[in-house]
This record gives structure tokens, sequence and C-alpha cells, in this order.
């Protein structure tokens, strides 16, 4: 469906995009229970949940189900939404049910006797009731029977969270969906619609935090927590409260020098310590339930505690307590290296910075900040080891931080489905409190009991039609909201029920785009930079094969090839980034007849001539490696054409434009890249194919 208003722009509802329930005997079998909604709070959290109740039921089952608040349930049917403690409910909900559901949890109840047919849905708080419903909304879509909708649903993570890096001119670092949603021209947008479409998209996958500025926080930006724009953002505020999501913004550490005119942000002065103090409590007089802070600090030219010779957690602590008041927390990203790195100096491993600066600071953290770390070491590649930090840090709060935006996975041109990565990274199991230690119960803080723990996700929307340029690209942005309800999903599961909840549930429309999204990573991993290789794009925007765009360069991101040999020896004999690891995974990674295949070339230095487990030598793996992902992706359009007529046409070839880019580009790295290797060995491909010389 495509939401219209005079207002604003067409653009889609992506997975929300209801139509009507086809399937007779099911609308039947659940209208009895849709005569009524009743409200057993009077609030706007549960009139919201109601309206959005009423809404979808009208398109799905066609009905006008009557939405009143009641302090009794005085009806025989209907759907009951209340808390888990409201009296009315008490002899629908036992007392170990009650104990089961969390803070931003739900439950469901079927209730199905002779007089009386309720579907109850249930929350402790305010909080869970709109998770609750997207749930009942979305379970009805998937044509879930009665005795099916019955669930205890709980959050696995704390904090969900989507990381915006929107600029307040209106452009979006690492964006591929168009300009910002919210700010243009130095200015808050003001087009509430929008922001309140996203808040449901949001909600609907359980997420609970936005952070809607870039983490580099430059000119106006800076700013923003002042009352120059306080006003504006709480009316942002409100529409993500309604939604169950925290408003959290992104601060330039040097914040007193620039808005307060200190003449230092030292994290030990007084005057910067009352500085930041004043300026949270005048945040939460707008924003009373602001979510906190998030920092780039020592990174990539921003500003931290390093300028004063203070440690990270000086100069988190110091935020921390003016926060803690309020509940608020800081969220601290570990992606601190040393960017003007010589290349001529082998001995420094920008793999090892985010480990080396932070793990000596574990348990010197506040209790409400939390360390956000990239999902590896380096930067979002299309393949990289677990990042040591996780599992290193036993006293710290962690948080997993991944990129739903592609920048380094194709930039939404390219179809790249992340979920299947990024279940291999929760899965990891780090052996940090011995086997069982997976990444997964670290990010979700059962591992080490942490109150605060959970996801970042980089925000992959613009205000673009279909919000993600690549209509695909949807399914990373669900999936990320998915896994970090419950990580423990399969990711089959999860990508199938958007696929039914987007496109519908033909047979082949499922089966063919759960095989382009399953296999899209492997894919796009093959014609670029396999076996843990990494990077050889293009400095700067990151697009497109270049071999050694940043071979000579300061970022610290080297393959050193040479006619023998490629990678980076980071082996305890090397630059010593394996010691980093718990055993097992130190003498794995170390050992190069051990180390997990896709991670070759980012741990080891590899002659061309080595044989991989299949045979091959390392030079025939990257030829064929290169060939076959190219033509894998003609497969992939192959499947999408044969939705012809079964999707909607507009998307059908948006998508399909979108795939025959990717097939020209991915020709482009698998010539670039070949090239490249054999003008560097000068061996020739075994099975003769064109290799330009
Ligand atoms: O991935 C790199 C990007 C930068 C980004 C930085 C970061 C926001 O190329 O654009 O800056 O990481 O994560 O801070």
């Amino acid at each position: 469906m495509i939401l219209s208003s005079s207002s604003n722009p067409k653009y889609s509802m992506c997975w929300l995009s209801y139509k009507p329930i086809e399937k007779k005997e099911y609308v039947q079998e659940v209208e009895k229970f849709l005569e009524h909604i009743v409200l057993l709070e009077k609030n706007i959290y549960f009139q919201n949940a109601g309206n959005e109740l009423k809404m979808a039921l009208s398109v799905l089952f066609g009905t006008e189900p009557r939405l009143n608040s009641a302090l009794n349930l005085y009806v025989d049917n209907g759907i009951v939404l209340g808390k888990v403690t409201n009296e009315n409910l008490q002899a629908f909900i036992t007392d170990v049910e009650k104990e089961a559901v969390g803070e931003e949890g739900f439950i469901i109840k079927v209730i199905d006797e002779n007089k009386k047919k309720y579907i109850i849905v249930a929350s402790k708080s305010e909080k869970g009731i709109i998770y609750g419903i997207f749930h009942l909304i979305n379970k009805f879509r998937l044509k879930t029977k009665l005795n099916e909708l019955n669930c205890i649903e709980n959050p696995k993570a704390p904090l969900r969270i989507i990381n915006h890096w929107d600029n307040m001119d209106g452009s979006v670092e690492r964006g591929y969906a168009g300009k910002s949603i919210f700010f243009s021209h130095g200015r808050i947008k003001r087009i509430y619609k929008r922001i309140g479409d996203y808040a449901r998209l949001l909600a609907s996958i359980g997420i609970n935090g936005v952070v809607i500025n870039n983490v580099n926080v430059r000119d106006k930006a800076i700013w923003l927590i002042t009352p120059k724009y306080l006003n504006d953002l709480s009316k942002i505020a409100e529409i993500f409260r309604l939604y169950g999501i925290k408003l959290y913004l992104s601060i330039n550490f040097a914040s007193p020098i620039y808005i307060g005119g200190l003449d230092t942000a030292d994290p030990l002065d007084k005057n910067v310590q009352k500085w930041w103090k004043d300026t949270v409590k005048t945040i939460y007089s707008y924003i009373p339930d602001f979510g906190g802070f998030l920092v780039k600090a020592d990174s990539e030219f921003n500003p931290g505690p390093y300028v004063y010779g203070r440690t990270h957690a000086d100069g988190a602590n110091m935020l921390a307590e003016a926060l803690l008041p309020y509940e608020g927390v800081v969220i601290w990203r570990a992606f601190v290296y040393n960017c003007l790195q010589d290349w001529r100096d082998t001995k420094t491993d920008r793999a090892k910075a985010a480990y080396d600066n932070f793990k000596p600071l574990d348990g010197r953290f506040s209790e409400n900040v939390i360390l956000q770390i990239k999902y590896g070491p380096m930067d979002f590649q299309v393949r990289e080891p677990v990042s040591p930090l996780f599992g290193a840090m036993e006293k710290t709060n962690q948080m997993m931080e991944f990129q739903i935006t592609q920048e380094y996975t194709g930039q939404q041109i390219h179809l790249c489905y992340l979920g299947t990565l990024w279940k291999e990274i929760l899965e990891f199991d780090t052996y940090c409190k011995g086997k069982g230690s997976y990444v997964k119960r670290i990010v979700d803080g059962s591992l080490f009991g942490r109150k605060y723990a959970g996801f970042a996700g980089v925000s992959n929307i613009g205000d673009s039609i279909n919000w993600t340029g690549h209509d695909l690209a949807q399914a990373n942005l669900w999936t990320f909201g998915k896994l970090t309800w419950d990580p423990d999903r399969k990711i089959e599961d999860i990508a199938r029920e958007w696929i039914i909840l987007t496109f519908g549930d033909d047979k082949k429309v499922v089966e063919n785009i759960l095989w382009m999204l399953i296999n899209s990573h492997a894919i796009y991993e093959k014609y670029t930079t396999p076996l843990g290789l990494g990077w050889m794009v293009n400095p700067g925007h990151h697009y497109g094969p270049n071999p050694e765009g940043y071979e000579y360069s300061k970022w610290g991101t080297y393959h050193r090839a040479d006619t023998k040999a490629i990678g980076v020896d980071r082996t305890s004999r090397g630059t010593g980034y394996t010691l980093q690891y718990h055993k097992p995974w130190q003498e794995i990674f170390d050992d190069i007849n051990k180390c997990p295949e896709e991670l070759l070339l980012f741990f080891h230095r590899v002659p061309y001539d080595f044989r991989l487990k299949n045979g091959k030598t390392l030079i025939q793996f990257m030829y064929d490696s290169h060939f076959e992902g190219a033509e894998m992706v003609d497969k992939l359009i192959e499947k999408w054409k044969e939705l012809k007529g079964k999707i909607d046409d507009e998307i059908f070839n948006r998508v399909y434009e979108r795939l025959k880019m990717q097939k020209e580009h991915a020709i482009e790295w698998r010539d670039v890249i070949n090239t490249y290797f054999y003008r560097k060995t000068g061996i020739p491909d075994e099975k003769g194919r064109v290799i330009y010389p």
C-alpha cells in the first residue's frame, strides 16, 4: 500500500503495507474476536496502540471494531489491551505468566470460551503494548492459527537502537536512499507524518531508541543540545515516544568550547563538568525521557579526552555523571585508531587498536556507560573476524554496532542481505567464560548480567520513496530489528517473514526472494574481496574496485600484496593481533591450516601458490571466486525475472534496474581484481578464461 497525504510525497510503508486477507476461513475464524477493541488503560500509549490496531483490522479483515476505553471488561468479545496487573485480566493471566512478562514485553492470550471470546494483549508497562500490537497484526497477516497466537515475548537485548548518520544540511553520511528525513538546510524538518511513519516501522521491529544525528558532529549539529533546537527536537521525541522509542543525540566532545565558550573540554575540569550538567538539565527540561549521548571521541579527527591526556573512561564517566540523575546513558564508541598511519610502518596494526585502547579500561566505566563496538576490528568489511573486544571486557557494558547501510557492501545498488553475516557474528563463541560464551549472550547482557547491553544499527533509510533505495534492502532494516529482539531466531525465518509481509505469500515469490536474500552476501563476497581480504575499494566514496586505493594512504588498511604473497600476518608471530582472542581461537587463528578459510587473508600473509583446503592454489581460488561470483549475479536476476507479474510492477522494475547495475559492476569488480592479481603474479588462470592483461 502506498500511503499518501496532501502534504507528503508518496512513499511505501514497507512491511507495514496492509492488504485485505484473502483466505476466507481465516477471516471468519478471527472475525468472531473483532467486534470491539477494549482499552483497559486510559492514556495516549494505549490509545495509540488501539488506533494502530483498528486501522490494521479495518484493512485486513474489513471490519470496523469499536474502540472503547473501559474500566470493566463488559463486552464478551474483542481484542483487549491492558496491563498484566489489571484486575479485569486476573481471571485470564496466571501469576507465573505475569512474572514472565518483562518491562518491554507482552503476553498474548486467546480466550475462547462459550460466551467469551477475547484476544488479550497485555504488557507490564506502557512500553510493551505497542510491540504487542504490531506482533499481533503481523501474526494475523501471516495467518497464524488462533491457538498459536498465545505467547509471551520479551526483547532479549535492553538497548535496540538505530544510529543515523544524518547531517543538518540534509545529507546522510554513507546514505544511499535519498536525503535525511530529519534535517534539511541546517534546520530540523517539520515533516512529522514521515517521522511518525518511521516510528511505526521501527516499533514494529522492536526498536527502542534512535540517534538522529551523525556521530561526526560538526557545525550546526554541535548546537542540537541547546534551546535553539530543543523545542523542535522535543516534538520529534514526542512522536517517537508514542511508539516506545527514545531519542538520543550524538555530541561533540568539545562542546564546552564551541558552545560554552570555555577554553577547555578537559573532562576533569570543574567548569567543564558543570557545563555538561547544566546542558543535560536543560535537555531534560525539554525531553523528559531523553535517552542519552552517543560519542565518537578521539576518532577520525573528532575531539576527545586524549587531547587533555585523559582516558576514555574519564571522558565517558564525566558525561555519565551528568546523565545519571535522569537515567540517561552514555554510549561511547570504541572506533578509536590512528587514522594518520604511515604505510611504511608495518608494526602498527589498525585491527589491534580498539582492544589496545579499551581493554585496559575494563571496570573503570560508570554503570550508565556502554561501549559501542563495531562487529569487526576494522570497519564493516564484507567479512571480518568478530572484534576481540567482545568477551574481553567482563566489567563493561557492551553494544554491538552493525552497519545496516551498505557502505562496503554494495551501497544499496548491489543486493547484499546482511542477516546471514550478522547471525554468524552473533553465534561466534568467544570462549571468554568457557565454551558457550556467545557474542549474542554478551550483547543481550545475559552472560555478564549487565543492565545495559544491546545493539546499534547504522541506518540505511532516507527520504526516498521506498526508504532504502533498493527495495530489497528493507530486509536489512527489518532483520536488524528482529535480531535485536531475539538473536536466537533462525535467519531464514526472519527473512521469510519479511518476504511474506512485504510481497505476500505466493510460493514462488517466497522461494525465489528467500534464495536471493540468503545467497546474496556470499555472492557479493565472491566477486569483491573474499578470504577476509577486505578494502580494495575506491577511496572516499568506497564504491567499486580499486585494489591499491588505500595501499599507500594513512588509514591503516593495507593488504601489502607483492609478486609472491598477499595479506597481513596478524598472528602471534606477526602483529600479535591473534593474542587478543581467548583460547582456542588464538591457536586456531594463528595456524594457517586451521584458520577458517573465509578469514585466511585477514590473519595470514599467504603465498599465491599456497593450497587451500579444496586443493586449489590461492591465486586460482581468487580467479575462480571472481568468475563465479559475477556469474551468480545472473542467477539473482533470473530468480527475480521469474517474479514478473507477481510483484507490483513499479517495485519489480526498480529492483530489476538495480540488479542489472549490479551485474555490470560485478563484472567490473571481477575484471579489475583478476587483472590486478594476474599482473602481480604473472600466473595465468588454469581454466584459460579472459583475464585482461
Ligand atoms: O565506516 C567509516 C565511515 C565513516 C564513518 C566512520 C565511523 C561516520 O567511512 O563515514 O563516520 O566509519 O564509523 O565513525
